[in-house]
C-alpha cells in the first residue's frame, strides 16, 4: 500500500527548475512539507509561492550550491527545528556542460560537472543521512541517467559523473543495510528541460535540436515517477528505475518523427 507524504519533509536539491521544480511541485500536491535549494535566489521565490499554492503543508526554500562543502555543511546543520528530520532526499541537483571532445574541452566545464554531480550529491547526503540513520527512517533517490550506463561522443566526462552517481548510490545502499533507509536512482533519457540550454550555455537553437520531433519525457514524467518511488510500503526498495521516450532505445538510437 502506498504510504502518505502528507507533512513527511521531502528535500529537493535544484529544486529551481527543471526535473526539480517539477519533483517538489508533485510533492507539494501530496501535502508533504516541501524544502528546495537552489543557486539563484529568484527561483526560489518564484518556486516557494507555486509550492504552497499546489498545497505543500509548508515550504522552506532557501540558497545554496551544493558545490560549496562548508555552505551544505552549514546549510544543513542550521535548517530550522521544523525541517531537521528529512524524510525523503531528492539529490536532483546536476547539470552538463557542452560535447567538446575530452581532449580539447574547457577544464571548466569538468570542474562544474563533477563538483555538481559528484561531490555535491556526496556532501548533501554525509549532511543528510546520518539524521535518517538516527531515526532509522528515510528515503535517499538520487538522479542518475542512461549517460550512466553507456557513454556517448563528446559526454565522456558527464557520463562519468553519472556512472559514478551509480556507483554511489550502490555504495550507499550497501552502507545503510540493516537500517530501514531506501536508496533509489532514478535514471532518465531525453528529457525537454532546461538541461541543453544549460550544456550549450544558452544557445537556445542548439538546446531546442536536441529535443526536436522525439518526443521526449517531461520533468513532470520523472516528478511523477519520483513520487511513486517515495511511496512505496516501507518493506520495498525500488533500486532503480531507468525510463526513456518511447521513441529512444538509447543514447544512438533515437526515432525523430516529422
Ligand atoms: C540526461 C540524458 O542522454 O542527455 O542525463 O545525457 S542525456
Amino acid at each position: 500500500m502506498a504510504i502518505s507524504m502528507k507533512d513527511k519533509v521531502v528535500f529537493v536539491t535544484g529544486g529551481g527548475a527543471g526535473i526539480g521544480a517539477a519533483t517538489a511541485l508533485e510533492f507539494a500536491k501530496l501535502g508533504a512539507k516541501v524544502m528546495i535549494c537552489a543557486r539563484r535566489e529568484a527561483t526560489l521565490a518564484e518556486m516557494e509561492s507555486k509550492l504552497r499554492a499546489a498545497g505543500a503543508s509548508d515550504v522552506h526554500a532557501f540558497v545554496l550550491d551544493v558545490r560549496d562543502r562548508e555552505a551544505v555543511e552549514t546549510a544543513i546543520a542550521q535548517l530550522p527545528a521544523a525541517w531537521q528530520a528529512v524524510d525523503v532526499l531528492v539529490n536532483n541537483a546536476g547539470l552538463s556542460r557542452g560535447l567538446a571532445k575530452m581532449y580539447e574541452d574547457d577544464i571548466q566545464n569538468w570542474e562544474e560537472m563533477l563538483d555538481t554531480n559528484v561531490k555535491g550529491l556526496l556532501y548533501v547526503t554525509r549532511a543528510v543521512v546520518p539524521g535518517m540513520v538516527k531515526r532509522n527512517s528515510g528515503h535517499v533517490i538520487n538522479l542518475g541517467s542512461t549517460a550512466g550506463h553507456m557513454t556517448y561522443p563528446g559526454g565522456g566526462v558527464y557520463c562519468a559523473s553519472k556512472a559514478a552517481e551509480k556507483s554511489i548510490t550502490e555504495g550507499l545502499r550497501i552502507d545503510l543495510n540493516g537500517t530501514a533507509v531506501r536508496v533509489a536512482s532514478i535514471d532518465p533519457g531525453m528529457v525537454e528541460t532546461d538541461f541543453s540550454l544549460v550544456r550549450f550555455r544558452g544557445d537556445v537553437e542548439r538546446a531546442a535540436k536536441v529535443y526536436a520531433n522525439a518526443n521526449p519525457l517531461t520533468a513532470e514524467d520523472i516528478a511523477e515517477t519520483i513520487v511513486w518511488v517515495a511511496t512505496r510500503a516501507p518493506n520495498v526498495m525500488i533500486q532503480t528505475i531507468t525510463m526513456t521516450p518511447v521513441s529512444q532505445a538509447n543514447a544512438f538510437v533515437l526515432a525523430r518523427k516529422g
